[in-house]
């Protein structure tokens, strides 16, 4: 079997998508997603000029030398760019391979583990009780953990929150990008009473969840983490910038809040202090932008000797064939932790077909061979690509700060 052609698709279906169709001349085809929210189409143009003539005439079968070829054969290697195109191409190969073996790709990493990836959604708002609303209806709805985000009052945007509750973070906006105003220490007032009151009105049977958004520096995130003791969470999310690996070991001295880190890596390198250094419990990595599952299998099993569980990034920024990337491999791996969610909109999933569902607090995927996911090439067609950025932050003073 030989690839013949690699098309590139931008689409917009409530937000841009980058996807990639790697074609052979057996008629089997693979879809992979290659998102990067707000550099779409440098990912695109890097798949289709430098990455797609690599392909032509490969053996698909070949993942592991493929991946090895676009990462140290080519030179330049790592960043979000490349590593977001690798995933794409990456995935489109398991897909292929799945179709080819007549399995699931869950099939092939392993086999099944479990019977479902213990999933979290995200409740935000701008009071406590707010939040405490969102929460009772997401449980109504199922859901054993979720994430929690309330607005800081006297701040202009709060991660989390711009958006009302329903509708995914960093949808498409204004060309330019929503300006956030916001203050540590404001924020720093306002986590630890919320958790407070969700727990006093919520109690402790459901498990909750935070996301810093790598906005503190090491010792408030470390003050953060001892006031939020009490509540007993299940993680908190990206206390610091990716680059402050060291001060992990810090927040680490000061509490035993568990601590999940990782959407912002790109390889396995990326990850692998805070691994081995046990300064982490949770690894999330988003398997779009580390090179896809060739990689992320790699990084959980070096998790689990470690005693690392898993919780792969799960946003709406990324299409849903890494979402079912990441439900295969939670499905096939012994140190799954939880996984992060999304429900699309009609328009997403009239164009992204298949891909994982929710049952009752898990995400599943079905037998079908592959990833599970398909792509309605004409009505993909009519969405065309739409200008939008991420939102940025400064503080009061105008200063540029971490978004
Ligand atoms: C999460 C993330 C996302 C990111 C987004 C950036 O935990 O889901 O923090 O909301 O901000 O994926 O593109
Ligand atoms: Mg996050």
């Amino acid at each position: 079997m030989k690839i013949t052609n690699v098309k590139v698709l931008v689409t917009c279906p409530g937000r841009n998508y980058v996807l990639v169709k790697i074609e052979t001349d057996e008629g089997l085809y693979g879809w992979g997603d290659a998102t990067l929210n707000g550099r779409e189409l440098s990912v695109a143009s890097a798949l289709e000029n430098h990455i797609a003539p690599l392909l032509i005439g490969r053996d698909p079968d070949r993942i592991e030398d493929t991946w090895q070829m676009l990462f140290r054969g080519t030179y330049w290697r790592g960043g979000p760019v490349l590593m977001t195109a690798l995933a794409g191409v990456d995935l489109a190969l398991w897909d292929i391979k799945g179709k080819r073996a007549g399995l699931p790709v869950y099939s092939l990493l392993g086999g099944k583990t479990r019977e479902g990836a213990l999933a979290y959604s995200h409740c935000s708002g701008e009071s406590f009780e707010e939040v405490e609303d969102c929460i009772r209806e997401r449980m109504e709805q199922g859901f054993k953990v979720l994430r929690a985000q309330v607005a800081v009052p006297g701040t202009h945007g709060t991660y989390g929150t711009a958006v009302k509750r329903g509708e995914a973070v960093g949808s498409v906006r204004e060309a330019a990008p929503f300006v956030e105003q916001w203050e540590p220490s404001l924020y720093l007032k306002v986590v630890p009473p919320l958790f407070e009151h969700l727990r006093s009105t919520l109690g402790d049977e459901i498990a909750l969840l935070h996301d810093i958004h790598e906005r503190l520096n090491p010792v408030q995130a470390s003050q953060l983490a001892r006031a939020l003791e009490p509540y007993n969470l299940f993680f908190l999310e990206d206390p610091l910038r990716p680059e402050h690996k060291e001060s992990f070991r810090l927040i680490r001295q000061h509490t035993t809040i568990p601590i999940a880190m990782g959407e912002l890596f790109h390889t396995r390198w990326d990850a692998l202090p805070l691994i081995t250094e046990q300064l982490i419990d949770f690894i999330r990595c988003d398997i779009g932008h580390i090179g896809g599952l060739t990689e992320a299998r790699k990084i959980a099993a070096i998790a689990e000797t470690y005693n690392v569980q898993t919780a792969w990034h799960g946003p709406g920024d990324i299409a849903p064939m890494t979402h079912a990337a990441n439900v295969h491999l939670d499905m096939a791996i012994p140190n799954f932790g939880v996984q992060e969610m999304t429900f699309f909109p009609e328009a997403t999933q009239e164009v992204i077909t298949g891909g994982p569902y929710f049952e009752d607090g898990y995400m599943k995927v079905t037998d079908a061979p592959g990833l599970g996911t398909d792509v309605n090439e004409a009505l993909a067609a009519k969405y065309e690509y739409k200008s939008a950025y991420l939102p940025m932050v400064r503080r009061f003073d105008g200063s540029v700060h971490d978004w």
